[in-house]
């Protein structure tokens, strides 16, 4: 018997909803009676999808502070101690604004590290509406460019949210999957595809420009905060995290910030509340224990991405912050645009 736990690579731009397929994965899998364990990834540290993921009862660890590729020893590092929990099947998910994952993990991850894992393929999802916008006629340059490299290095390519979308754009590369991590739809036959290893994984390595890779990285604004707040009266965290939504959403509208992903999660001694938007005046997804009782004390993770600069999204999510009623402090608040990528391996 192979005793290697198999190392499932997901990718795809931000929002696509890869945390919600390795949710939904993980309770199939569990269901089996196969242990699972999930490392999420970051250019930030406090990650609303690691305390997400954690929350859901998924052995959960993180690379933070930058993407898999730049942080490469510290993958290993971090899957060793997942390996720890003995893990049939590890989740790795990228950073959402990543690309160039294929020749600078995976290859690396393949040819150096056999030993510890089986290498599944690289599935990068695409929502079908984001998809639909940047393969148009006049998207975002900068994110298109994005989208286009992460579809051009994908093993598979899925789109998600089949519960909401019944027409796709045509992407070109590798084959097409549809399924919806929200509602399970179509999870099981991916992760058995995924899992007989039938498809190759790394195979499709980029032509990237890395100023050009640098700079799309760098339209983004990225902001990660924590937050420690006593309030009173007590509030639920569904008051909470609906309250916070609406207020940042409403400034960042009005700062022309353009939401890419807004996410935060409270977690409250009656329970949590994870929501996140996807656009400006977005509908909210909301997960957790949406009917956990007011309480006083409150732990809150606020991770958001935009398009525009950091200084204004800084102040404006300062400003949302204040308006909470009580005893309010920033514990730590990191804002900035992400860094040039600067991969530890490069194995075109
Ligand atoms: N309707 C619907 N919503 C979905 C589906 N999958 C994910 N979502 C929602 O889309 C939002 C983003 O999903 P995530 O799983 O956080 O996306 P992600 O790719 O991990 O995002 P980042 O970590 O920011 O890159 C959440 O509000 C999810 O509930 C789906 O199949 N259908
Ligand atoms: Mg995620």
């Amino acid at each position: 018997m192979d005793q290697r736990p198999v190392l499932i690579p997901l990718g795809g731009f931000l929002g696509a909803g890869k945390t919600t397929l390795i949710l939904s994965a993980a309770r199939l899998l569990r269901g089996k009676g196969l242990k699972v364990a999930a490392i999420l990834n970051d250019q930030g540290s406090e990650l609303v999808d690691t305390k997400y993921v954690q929350s859901e009862g998924v052995d959960a660890d993180q690379v933070s502070g930058g993407c898999f590729c730049c942080r490469f020893s510290e993958l290993i590092e971090t899957a060793d101690r997942v390996r720890a929990f003995e893990p049939a099947v590890i989740f790795a998910e990228a950073v959402g604004s990543c690309a160039d994952i294929s020749a600078t993990t995976l290859r690396p991850l393949r040819m150096h590290h056999s030993n510890r894992f089986r290498l599944a393929a690289y599935s990068v999802l695409a929502d079908p509406g984001l998809a639909q916008e940047l393969t148009g006629s006049r998207p975002d340059p900068d994110l298109a460019f994005l989208f286009r490299k992460q579809i051009d290095e994908a093993d598979l390519i899925c789109f998600t949210k089949l519960d909401l979308y019944r027409h796709f754009p045509k992407l070109t590369g590798a084959p097409v999957r549809y399924l919806s991590p929200l509602t399970g739809e179509g999870v099981s036959a991916w992760l058995d595809e995924i899992l007989s290893g039938a498809i190759e994984t790394g195979t499709r390595t980029l032509e990237i420009d890395y100023e050009r890779y640098a700079g799309a990285e760098a339209s983004l604004a990225w902001l990660n905060c924590s937050v420690a707040a006593v309030v009173n009266p007590a509030i639920s965290p569904a008051q909470m995290v609906g309250m916070l939504l609406d207020d940042l959403d409403a400034a960042l509208t009005s700062a022309e910030l353009r939401i890419a992903h807004l996410k935060l999660i409270d977690t409250t001694p009656s329970g949590y509340v994870k929501a996140s938007i996807l656009k400006n005046g977005g509908n909210p997804g909301v997960d957790g224990m949406l009917d956990a009782s007011p309480a006083a004390a409150h732990e809150l993770l606020l991770n958001v991405r935009v398009t525009g600069e950091p200084e204004t999204l800084r102040r404006m999510v300062e400003a949302g912050i204040a308006k909470i009623p009580g005893h309010v402090e920033i514990k730590t608040m990191r804002c900035f645009s992400p860094a040039a990528p600067k991969p530890e391996w490069r194995i075109a």
